[in-house]
C-alpha cells in the first residue's frame, strides 16, 4: 500500500511532491483512501458508561454555582471518551444531564436543532413546547421538534433531572445551526396541558390536518405509562432473541420516527434473559430506566441500573443481559441512515 511503503524507492520524490503542492491546499486521495472509504464502519467513538449515581453529584454541585437562567440550559454535557472536546455522546449526536432547581426556569429560545427529554429524576418540571405545557414525569419521553419554542420550569419542591439528547453534530456538519431567544422567559400558555395527546395521539386527528411524511409529530409529549403499557401488552407473546420487547416511537399520523433526525426506542428484558448479538450502523446511546442489567458491547462491559446511561458505537456487537427486569430507552440517528439507504444490521 502506498501510505505505507515508506522505503519505495519514489518515497522521498513522493514526500517531495506532498511537501510541494501543499501550499496549494492539495493533497493525495491515495495516502488516505483507505481511511476515508473504510472496509466497515469506523467511529473515534468509544463504548462507554455514565453512573447516574456518580453524575448526580456534579449536576447538584453545578446547582450551587450556576443558576438555570444564569447558564440558560443548566446541563453536563455526556462527552464520549473518544471524541472529547467535540460536546457529543456519537459522532452525530449530543447528551447531557439537565437540572432545574425548585422555582427556577430556563429560558424560551428555539433553534434549528431537534430535542428530546428524558425524564429522570423528581417532580414538579415541566417543558413548554409552542404553548403548551406537559408536565414531566419520570420516563416521560419529550420532544422539541427543530425550531420549536421551548423553557424548561421547576414549579414543585425537588429538583428535576433529565436527558437532553440533540442532533447539535448533524446540524453543525451542515451548518444550518440558528437559534432565536423568546421575547419572555416564559412563553405564553396557549393550549391546555393534554390538547396535543389528544388532538394528535387519539387515533384521530384534526379535519384539516394532513402532514407531509417528514413533518415533525405534533404530538411532543409520550408518557412513561403509555409506553409501560405497550410494552407489558406485547410481554405476552414470544420475545425477540436479538431485542427482547422492543418497540420504536413514533409520529401517529405518518408511522415515521417523531422527528426526522433522531429514532427513540424502548425495550423490556425480563430478569435472567439474554438478548444474541447485534450490530448496526446507528450508534445508539442507552437509558435505564428500570432494572439493571449487563451490556458487553464489543470487548468491553459495562453494569448497569437505574438511569444510568451508555454508549454502543456503529457496528460494536451487543449483547444485552437483564438481572433484574429491565427497561431501557435508546435512541440513535437511524432515521437519517435510513433516509439515505446507509441503515445495515448484523443478527448473530
Ligand atoms: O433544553 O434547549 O442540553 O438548547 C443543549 C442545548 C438543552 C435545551 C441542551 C439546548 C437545550
Amino acid at each position: 500500500m502506498p501510505a505505507d511503503a515508506s522505503d519505495h524507492p519514489q518515497a522521498e520524490a513522493r514526500r517531495a511532491f506532498y511537501r510541494r503542492i501543499d501550499p496549494a491546499n492539495l493533497t493525495p486521495l491515495w495516502e488516505v483512501l483507505s481511511a476515508l472509504v473504510p472496509q466497515t464502519p469506523r467511529t473515534a467513538a468509544q463504548p462507554a458508561l455514565w453512573r447516574y449515581t456518580d453524575v448526580r453529584p456534579e449536576l447538584m454541585e453545578a446547582g450551587r454555582l450556576i443558576t438555570a437562567h444564569e447558564a440558560e440550559r443548566r446541563v453536563l454535557i455526556l462527552e464520549n471518551p473518544g471524541l472529547r472536546g467535540q460536546s457529543r455522546i456519537t459522532q452525530s449526536l449530543y447528551a447531557g444531564l439537565q437540572l432545574i432547581l425548585p422555582g427556577e426556569v430556563a429560558p424560551a429560545h428555539r433553534h434549528t436543532q431537534s430535542a428530546l427529554r428524558l425524564v429522570l429524576d423528581g417532580e414538579g418540571a415541566y417543558t413548554a413546547v409552542d404553548g403548551e405545557r406537559t408536565t414531566m414525569r419520570r420516563g416521560d419521553f419529550i420532544i422539541t421538534p427543530a425550531w420549536t419554542f421551548h423553557d424548561h420550569g421547576n414549579e414543585g419542591d425537588q429538583p428535576v433531572i433529565w436527558l437532553d439528547g440533540l442532533d447539535i453534530p448533524i446540524v453543525d456538519f451542515l451548518g444550518a445551526g440558528f437559534q432565536e431567544k423568546g421575547g419572555a422567559d416564559v412563553q405564553a400558555v396557549t393550549r391546555a396541558e393534554g390538547d396535543a395527546l389528544a388532538r394528535y395521539a387519539s387515533n384521530m386527528v384534526p379535519m384539516d390536518f394532513h402532514p407531509r411524511p417528514s413533518d415533525p409529530t405534533r404530538v411532543f409529549v409520550y408518557p412513561y405509562a403509555q409506553t409501560q403499557r405497550a410494552l407489558d401488552g406485547i410481554a405476552a407473546s414470544p420475545i425477540d432473541p436479538h431485542h427482547g420487547w422492543k418497540l420504536r416511537y413514533v409520529n401517529p399520523a405518518t408511522g415515521a420516527s417523531p422527528m426526522p433526525t433522531i429514532g427513540a426506542f424502548a425495550q423490556k428484558l425480563p430478569a435472567g434473559f439474554e438478548t444474541r448479538a447485534l450490530r448496526s450502523t446507528d450508534s445508539t446511546i442507552h437509558v435505564c430506566l428500570e432494572g439493571d442489567g449487563m451490556a458487553r458491547v464489543g470487548e468491553q462491559e459495562f453494569r448497569f441500573s437505574q438511569n444510568d446511561v451508555f454508549v454502543v458505537p456503529s457496528w460494536h456487537p451487543l449483547h444485552l443481559q437483564a438481572q433484574r427486569d429491565c427497561l431501557l430507552f435508546s435512541y440513535s440517528d437511524r432515521p437519517v441512515q435510513q433516509a439515505l439507504g446507509l441503515w445495515r444490521e448484523h443478527k448473530d
